[in-house]
């Protein structure tokens, strides 16, 4: 049974940090702001302007999971976070055009002689992996948490697979730009379930966001 309650509530989760940034400026177009500042706040669970509408700040990693359960009706992600969770129990119907930026492998500017197996550092181990295996080039991936860039620089691994945006990151290390994966963007995601129990609702906000976002054919391709 459903909680007929809270059939016209919609939680959305966004990614704290830089996403948040950028979203929080789109949402408002579309008449949704926290009552309180998600910089400041202790709060988790955040009202917003529109009363149907609350807002949970989570872990950029976590974003997909918390839609997939259904903890979250919407969710508002990284495509790189998407594309290295793997799973496939949202819908991901609108693409937002915030915090671009593209995944690329890169290595040192002057490297040595290339061992016989690379050693690839990174967050996305999945993605990566998944990029050798196209390219029938055999690696060891090596699952960093966090500051990539100093891999290569220790000696922990020859190439690193990281977000590049201005490249600053990468030239202050020593570190060029080598191949790149794809372009990525935030996304909004919507839980299976929700689409259709809060049809209306969900639609709505991703009619309005893709509005927002100049997007002419909001929910064509569900
Ligand atoms: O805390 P947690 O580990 O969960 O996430 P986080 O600290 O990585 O979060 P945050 O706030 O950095 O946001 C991450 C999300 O923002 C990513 O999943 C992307 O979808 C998006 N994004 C967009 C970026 C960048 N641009 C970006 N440039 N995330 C990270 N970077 C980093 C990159 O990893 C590198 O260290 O910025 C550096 C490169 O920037 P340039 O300008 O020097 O090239
Ligand atoms: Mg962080």
């Amino acid at each position: 049974m459903n909680h007929l309650s809270n059939s016209d509530q919609l939680i959305v989760a966004v990614s704290k940090g830089r996403i948040l940034k950028d979203a929080l400026p789109l949402l408002a177009k579309v008449g949704v702001t926290p009552l309180e500042d998600p910089g400041v706040s202790r709060k988790l669970i955040l009202e917003t302007t529109d009363p149907a509408i609350r807002l949970v700040v989570v872990r950029a990693s976590d974003v997909p999971t918390y839609v997939e359960y259904g903890a979250a009706d919407v969710g508002v992600a990284g495509k790189d976070t998407l594309l290295e969770y793997e799973g496939d129990g949202y819908y991901e119907p609108l693409d937002l055009k915030i915090a671009r930026c593209r995944l690329m492998v890169a290595g040192p500017v002057a490297p040595g002689a290339p061992p016989a197996r690379l050693r690839v550092a990174t967050k996305y181990e999945h993605i990566t992996r998944r990029w050798y295996a196209e390219q029938g080039v055999q690696v060891e991936v090596i699952k960093l948490y966090g500051s990539m860039e100093l891999a290569p620089l220790v000696g922990l691994a020859d190439r690193i697979v990281d977000l590049v945006d201005t490249g600053n990151t990468l030239k202050a290390n020593g570190l060029a730009p080598l191949e790149h994966l794809c372009d990525i963007s935030s996304r909004l995601i919507v839980n299976k379930a929700s689409m259709k129990t809060k049809h209306a609702r969900v639609t709505a906000l991703i009619g309005a966001l893709a509005e927002a976002v100049g997007e002419s054919s909001p929910w064509s391709n569900p």
